[in-house]
């Protein structure tokens, strides 16, 4: 079973050419601004302030990276999205965003894998769709994660997930209920981890 034995903040990445060029394979964690995803950073790391969470959306402008499990066969680099969909930024700071957005997923070939964060009380946005169709276009797998499971009663669990699953046409095993607030779903979180990465090196 895999476990998150360390975490450490590496870099904020504001450009395309302040990524990180590294041979250690990545996860990333996107959403829409305001889903949860430093949250479910913190959750994942075990760290409660590892990535800044924010009550005011789009908080997050750069690819922030941080490093986990370091020297450990389960090394690997997180890098948290900037979040998307905020209406309050301009609109040459939205095109800087997604050509960033476009630029990481599309070439970034140590990419293993992308968590993709939706909010499991509501349909997916249109800006959701957009990222949707960047992970399809580029071939980059992914799993759903529906945050904020908490926000609902344990009863409609399932039937969200199954909703978003069919939104997005996946199979329901690809869409995983998480509460960051009350740390629910962590244990599907890590095995998918574990799955994926061992794909990605034996690929
Ligand atoms: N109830 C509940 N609230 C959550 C959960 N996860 C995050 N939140 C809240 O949602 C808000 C946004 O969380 P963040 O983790 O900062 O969201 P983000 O996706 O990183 O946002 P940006 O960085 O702006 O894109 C904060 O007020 C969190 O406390 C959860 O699982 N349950
Ligand atoms: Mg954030």
């Amino acid at each position: 079973m895999m476990v998150i034995k360390n975490a450490v903040y590496v870099k904020g990445a504001g450009s395309y050419s302040q990524c990180i060029v590294s041979d250690v394979p990545q996860i990333a964690v996107a959403g829409k601004s305001n889903v949860g995803k430093s949250s479910f950073i913190n959750y994942l790391t075990n760290d409660g302030k590892l990535a800044r969470t924010s009550k005011l959306p789009g908080r997050t402008r750069l690819i922030n990276y941080f490093l986990i499990n370091d020297g450990d066969e389960w090394e690997f680099l997180l890098a948290d999205l900037p979040g998307y969909g905020f209406a309050r930024v301009s609109d040459a700071e939205k095109l800087k965003w997604a050509d960033l957005l476009e630029k990481y997923l599309s070439n970034e070939l140590k990419l293993a894998h992308v968590f993709f964060l939706v909010d499991i009380r509501h349909e997916p946005t249109k800006d959701d769709a957009v990222m949707y169709n960047y992970l399809f276009r580029n071939n980059v797998p992914f799993t759903v994660i529906a945050t904020k499971a908490d926000k609902l009663p344990k009863s409609q669990v399932k039937n969200r997930c199954r909703s978003i699953a069919n939104f997005f046409k996946l199979g329901e095993s690809n869409v995983l209920p998480v509460s960051s607030t009350n740390k629910t779903g962590l244990d599907a979180v890590l095995s998918k981890l574990e799955q994926v990465l061992t794909a990605y090196r034996d690929r």
